[in-house]
């Protein structure tokens, strides 16, 4: 018997594979390591299922993307965890999530966690500014949950599914936040160090967690993930359209090559200065150009 599903998780070769409402023990067919192919949590794939209910591998449709860390397919969005207090997020830190989201044609949510304790007024200036949806969140309160599940939802009616990525520094509280969404998902967290200020890496390997029909969630280990790798992608160019409060301006500066760091007459540095694109953001732009500047075309 033939059927349609997403592997949801993978434990040393073996698949979960959740198709409509049941899930499937599968293992890959014997070509794909022949091919070099490694299926990846979030990969829709066709399945072929024995007597016994366990089932095979048969066919990876194709991705809309995939990351090697965490190693994950199809990601819909981006829920980039930050908070202000133990840690503390660097704007820096989310700007790069939110252009490789960008890059990957993901969604992107800012969720602003442990406002119990701090309200991280200046981040969410920054992000609302940008034009992200922003959600203030407390795992402890159960602040803003509730607008966290609607944000994960597949877009109205359109039956399809929908899979979100949890990244963050180490003890924002991502498996906390996942935890309050249901708690039936038993996920484990850590205590931060108070000394060093950051967590321990309590979640180590990727799963995706089934929150309502079609809502998949994933949580991540701290930023480890989505490593510097993903980064070696962007060509300088290309950077400027990662940043999407610069879309108004692009293609207005006096040079048509601009770079908008230090250039008379650009139209993005003007904005900057007006304050519709916030110093903070423009900031980590010209710290990534930098950083991609100096990729020679042959390290790519
Ligand atoms: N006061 C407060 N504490 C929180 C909140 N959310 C999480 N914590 C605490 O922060 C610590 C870390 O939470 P985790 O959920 O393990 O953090 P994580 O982001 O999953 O960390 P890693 O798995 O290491 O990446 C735990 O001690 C939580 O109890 C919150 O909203 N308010
Ligand atoms: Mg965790
Ligand atoms: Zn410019």
């Amino acid at each position: 018997m033939q059927d349609n599903g997403t592997i949801i998780k993978a434990v040393s070769g073996q698949y979960i594979v959740q198709t409509g409402t049941n899930t499937v023990v599968c293992k890959a067919r014997g070509r794909f390591r022949f091919e070099q192919v490694v299926p990846l949590v979030g990969d829709r794939v066709v399945i072929s299922t024995a007597e016994d209910g366990t089932g095979v591998i048969q066919e990876i449709l194709p991705r809309k993307n995939a990351f090697v860390r965490p190693p994950v397919a199809n990601l819909d969005q981006l829920v980039i965890i930050a908070s202000n207090v133990i840690p503390v997020t660097s704007p820096y830190l989310i700007d790069r999530m939110t252009a490789i989201a960008a890059l990957n044609d993901a969604d992107c949510v800012i969720v602003l966690n442990k406002c119990d304790l701090d309200r991280a007024d200046a981040l969410y200036e920054i992000y609302t500014t940008a034009g992200f949806r922003t959600i203030r969140t407390s795992a402890v309160t159960g602040e803003g949950i509730e607008e966290l599940r609607a944000a994960l939802a597949p877009p109205s009616e359109s039956g399809e599914m929908r899979i979100s990525v949890f990244t963050g520094n180490s003890g924002v509280g991502k498996s906390s936040i996942l935890n309050c969404l249901s708690p039936e998902f038993h996920i484990a967290t850590g205590e931060v160090s108070r000394k060093l200020g950051r967590g321990r890496h309590t979640t180590r390997h990727v799963e995706l967690f089934r929150l309502s029909d079609g809502v998949f969630i994933a949580d991540t280990p701290g930023f480890s993930s989505f490593d510097t790798g993903e980064m070696n992608l962007f060509d300088k160019t290309q950077l400027q359209h990662l940043f999407r409060e610069f879309k108004p301006y692009l293609g207005r500066c006096r040079f048509t090559n601009c770079a908008h760091l230090k250039e008379i007459g650009c139209a993005v540095l003007e904005a900057v200065r007006n304050g519709e694109i916030h110093p903070v953001r423009h900031e980590s732009y010209a710290r990534l150009y930098e950083q991609t500047a100096q990729i020679k075309p042959w390290e790519k």
